[in-house]
């Protein structure tokens, strides 16, 4: 991923992002930094970017030209996301950190003085972003504070194998305490719990630390643990039909959007994704008013909400069934060579996995969510997790057929979703016989009726 920089100040932008894990991704060449100089754009003959505002007023402003003209260097004719950072934009936080990390390129264009002259804004902005309610002297601090929240979302970044991956902020509950050695300092004692290896113990404990410390610190986000704790124990009682809306809330992906007895509502904003189940009509209503209007999609397994979904402008794009993999304990796996796939597959990938298209395969690749098969170090089948959490994408080639390399692949997955405390699933085709066959084999049950997926159309 490219991070490009506009700003009066590069050497700041370069020194701060120069060091720690920052600094060793850029000299690994995962990532890379361009810091550009918008004064060097400047077309007046002493260097001069800036000026009085239109109307009065305190300060100055840059002026449009050389924040233009560095940005159409940078990136010519091509549309990349530029954010602006500024205090007047959308409030940054770990959501929009994994959305920017989707980007390829970026552009930060960091203010100064009183701001930049609107009209260029106008024509090079995407986003506008502020990184808290606070003033800064210049923007390269918070663009900096962008660079490092998305950087490390970079597969790579972090090192070794831990990926960005369904990594959340996540279950909207703050960390609890750690301690290392010594066991005790200046006659404090680590928790005895900690010491005592009982991992149940240990985990109730710090779950405890976990609401504690979120409740005083920041009742909102406990209000919205309590109330998806809530939602997920309504959904529970019929975990089977609705494991994918329990799973997208489970992984941070979900929000809920309504809720009240046996209807609900969650809805996935980054993929666009709605899920619902409605007791009755008017549960259906509820729904649908309170559904955004970027959703683009809408899971449903009941046949009156199909219905009232394609009353309002829905239809049915397929439909599916649902298998989930209830047992803790993990599946053997018989090829020994399944990794972690990166863009080098991507050609590859799009060559066989088209239902989606390649934008999702890069999205899903760049993501850490994809896994190769190999045999005699050639690539020769996939599986990956989907934007909403469900297990799927499995292929295998031709040639490597009949030897168990599909079930070799997707127990891997489910071994690896079982490792983060989730649910394995997955959705299939009701004509997959192949799947469906794989999904019994593998010890899924089967969950509910027909899914369908269904699609806005304008
Ligand atoms: C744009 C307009 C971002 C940029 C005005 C930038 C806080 C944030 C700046 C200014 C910033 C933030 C000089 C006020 C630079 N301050 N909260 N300062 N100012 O993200």
């Amino acid at each position: 991923m490219k991070f490009h920089v506009l700003t009066l100040f590069p050497e700041m932008i370069c020194q701060g992002l120069g060091t720690g894990v920052i600094g060793r991704a850029l000299n690994k060449n995962l990532i890379a930094l361009h810091a550009v100089n918008i004064r060097d754009y400047t077309l007046e003959k002493h260097g001069k970017v800036d000026d009085y505002p239109y109307g009065g007023g305190a300060g100055m402003l840059i002026q449009a030209q050389p924040v233009y003209d560095a940005h159409r260097a940078v990136c010519g004719g091509r549309p990349v996301r530029t954010v602006y950072v500024t205090p007047q934009g959308r409030p940054f936080d770990q959501r929009l950190a994994r959305e920017l990390a989707r980007e390829e390129e970026l552009v930060l264009l960091c203010g100064h003085y009183e701001g930049i002259d609107e009209r260029v804004l106008e024509e090079v902005v995407t986003d506008r972003v502020s990184i808290g309610d606070y003033i800064l002297t210049g923007g390269e601090l918070a663009a900096m504070v962008i660079i490092d929240a998305v950087a490390r979302l970079v597969p790579g970044v972090l090192g070794n194998e831990t990926s960005a991956q369904e990594e959340s902020f996540d279950n909207d509950l703050l960390e609890y305490p750690q301690y290392t050695r010594p066991e005790v300092w200046r006659d404090k004692a680590v928790p005895q719990v900690l010491l005592s290896g009982d991992h149940n113990r240990i985990a109730g404990w710090r779950l405890e630390q976990s609401l504690q410390r979120t409740r005083s610190v920041r009742p909102q986000l406990y209000e919205r643990y309590r109330q998806r704790q809530s939602l997920a124990k309504r959904l529970s009682r019929e975990k089977r039909s609705n494991i994918h809306m329990m799973e997208s809330l489970a992984r941070g992906l979900g929000e809920i959007l309504y809720e009240n007895g046996d209807t609900a509502a969650v809805y996935l904003p980054e993929s666009r994704i709605c899920m619902a189940c409605a007791a009755d009509g008017a549960g259906g209503r509820a729904i649908l008013d309170r559904m955004p209007r970027e959703a683009e999609l809408v899971v449903v397994h009941q046949e009156g909400l199909k219905q009232l979904l394609e009353e309002t402008g829905f239809q049915a794009l397929f439909s599916c069934r649902q298998f989930l993999y209830t047992q803790r304990k993990t599946l053997p796996v018989r090829h020994k060579d399944i990794r972690l796939l990166g863009m080098e597959s991507f050609a590859y990938l799009c060559a066989r996995y088209e239902m989606d298209g390649p934008e999702y395969v890069r999205e899903r690749l760049t993501s850490g969510a994809v896994y190769g098969a190999f045999v005699e170090g050639e690539l020769a089948g996939f599986i990956g997790t989907h934007r909403e959490g469900s297990m799927g994408m499995l292929y295998v080639d031709e040639a490597y057929r009949r030897q168990g390399l599909a079930a070799s692949l997707e127990a891997y997955l489910v071994n690896r979703t079982l490792e983060r405390g989730f649910t394995p699933y997955v959705q299939v085709k009701p004509d997959n016989l192949p799947s469906l066959q794989l999904q019994e084999k593998l010890g899924f049950y089967q969950a509910g009726p027909l899914y369908w997926w269904m699609e806005r159309h304008s």
